[in-house]
């Protein structure tokens, strides 16, 4: 590369605060009601779909009712003198033999309370890539008549397990059961809540809080479902081979990269070379004539590959130590017409080596860029380093909306909504991926006598998925009924 270019990442300005703990694989996302929703507006929840009658059916609510947080779902009928369906549903990519458990937390005020043929409960179905329902599984029916002999408690928050097996095509129940599997056809699970109104308009509400689908087989596969594989490098050559030449350049020199970085990457296999079917990037300590120097290694599909949209993931195994930097991510291809930040710059994830428990993934672009990037971050349950495992880190990029994820757990969502005022979504054009490795710079810091060298990057595989197309499922997929 002749051309040098600003190569950044900062301090993010997370929007979330408190670092999300992975307490459980749950899949869903604002699974507890508590981002961003202005009390009582109706069908406007983030992350979910809201369906049913076209007067308020769905709110997302604020106040102590909560089961945890400040915020819950709250679902009623739509009062139009019909059998109706109002609730939320969300999707997730799945696939076949992926296993899931499922509950959520219910609540029935004696203020509110379920009257006539109401009824309502939390489902989840398995769905072909055309939305048509291949297994159905459902929690019990919450009813006027479970109210009244106390089976269903009011006044308190109830845990509704998903356990009843049923027919998809009579909706019979079958078999009761915790676990949850993915049938041959599966594209994507759906979790919903279903609240059925009756004929005559009866009243009552039904709470809803800490909903869960936990994602439990361990197969890759499984989990991205049919999405199309676009593009991947197992780095399966043999030990001691440079990355396939086809798919990855190199990024060299040591100009500090607009951060203050301390490397000069070089494209000696001592820096980057395959192992074990592994990539290692290695950062390394050398000290010459008194004269202490690091070199380390920075790989780009530029001008090679470069993607808009879709699931990209990378299993890595991250580096330790104080001033030590790793990072996946991506960058604008027309970085070289308009510069940083107006490219755009997407951290699939980031480490510093003084934060070992500390995982970040961030956006960067004009107005919000460097320190003011924003995003998120995520830690593991019992706060152990990242470095002690492989651990897969991907995005869901799509339309105005990126998903972060670290094991498949999401932890931050980027759209055009949480922008600064004045500022442009820039997220709708191709970008290229790059592998690093830092020491030192303007976020991590500098190596003190406590880091240890050398150290290494370990990257199992890059893989980059495309949504099957037709049908975009979270839009074109019908609710099916399943009463
Ligand atoms: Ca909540
Ligand atoms: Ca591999």
């Amino acid at each position: 590369m002749s051309k040098i270019y600003i190569a950044v990442s900062g301090i993010c300005l997370c929007l979330a605060n408190l670092v999300t703990p992975l307490m459980a694989s749950n899949v869903l996302n604002n699974a507890g009601c508590e981002r961003s929703v202005p009390q009582g507006e109706a069908r406007n929840v983030e992350d979910w779909i809201t369906y049913g009658p076209t007067l308020c059916s769905v709110s997302s609510e604020t106040g102590a009712e909560a089961r945890r947080g400040v915020n819950y779902f709250k679902v009623f009928q739509g009062f139009n003198g019909v059998v109706d369906y109002s609730g939320i549903y969300q999707d997730c990519i799945s696939g076949p033999g992926a296993t899931y458990t499922a509950d959520g937390w219910a609540k029935v005020v004696s203020s509110d309370a379920l009257a006539g043929q109401n009824a309502a409960w939390i489902e989840v179905t398995f769905r072909d890539v055309g939305g048509t329902m291949l297994a159905l599984y459902k929690s019990s029916v919450i009813t006027t008549n479970e109210l009244e002999t106390r089976s269903f408690l009011k006044d308190s928050w109830v845990h509704l397990m998903i356990t009843n097996q049923n027919d998809p095509n009579n909706f019979a129940i079958t078999n009761a059961t915790g676990t949850l599997v993915a049938p041959p056809g599966t594209a994507f699970v759906r979790y919903q809540i279903t609240f059925q109104g009756d004929a005559v308009g009866s009243p009552g509400s039904v709470y809803f809080d800490d909903l869960s689908l936990n994602l439990t087989v361990a197969d890759p596969a499984a989990r991205s479902g049919n999405w199309n594989m676009v593009w991947h490098d197992e780095f399966d050559q043999p030990d001691g081979s440079e990355p396939d030449p086809t798919k990855w350049g190199y990024d060299i020199g040591d100009n500090g990269w607009g951060n203050n970085e301390l490397q000069n990457y070089i494209t000696s296999t001592n820096c980057v070379r395959i192992e074990d079917g592994k990539l290692i990037i290695e950062a390394r300590q050398e000290i010459v004539d008194d004269t202490t120097n690091y070199t380390s290694g920075r790989l780009l599909t530029k001008g090679k590959c470069s993607w808009t949209y879709g699931r990209i993931e990378a299993r890595i195994k991250i580096s330790r130590s104080q001033g030590i930097w790793p990072a996946f991510w991506l960058l604008g291809t027309n970085m070289d017409s308009v510069y940083w930040p107006a490219c755009g710059e997407i951290d699939i994830m980031e480490n510093i080596g003084r934060q070992p428990g500390i995982i970040h993934g961030t956006i960067h672009g004009p107005g919000y860029s460097g320190a003011s990037g924003i995003g998120g971050k995520i830690s593991l349950p019992d706060e152990s380093a990242f470095a002690d495992e492989f651990h897969i880190y991907a995005i869901e990029w799509e339309p105005n909306r990126i998903r972060w994820f670290m094991d498949y757990q999401p932890y931050f969502t980027a759209t055009p909504a949480i922008l600064p005022a004045g500022t442009r979504w820039i997220f709708d054009r191709p970008g290229f991926l790059l592998l690093n490795l830092a020491v030192g710079g303007n976020w991590p810091g500098y190596p003190n006598g406590k880091t240890i060298l050398p150290q290494r990057m370990l990257v199992d595989y890059v893989r980059v998925y495309k949504k099957p197309v037709p049908p975009e499922i979270r839009t074109s997929a019908p609710l099916a009924p399943t009463w």
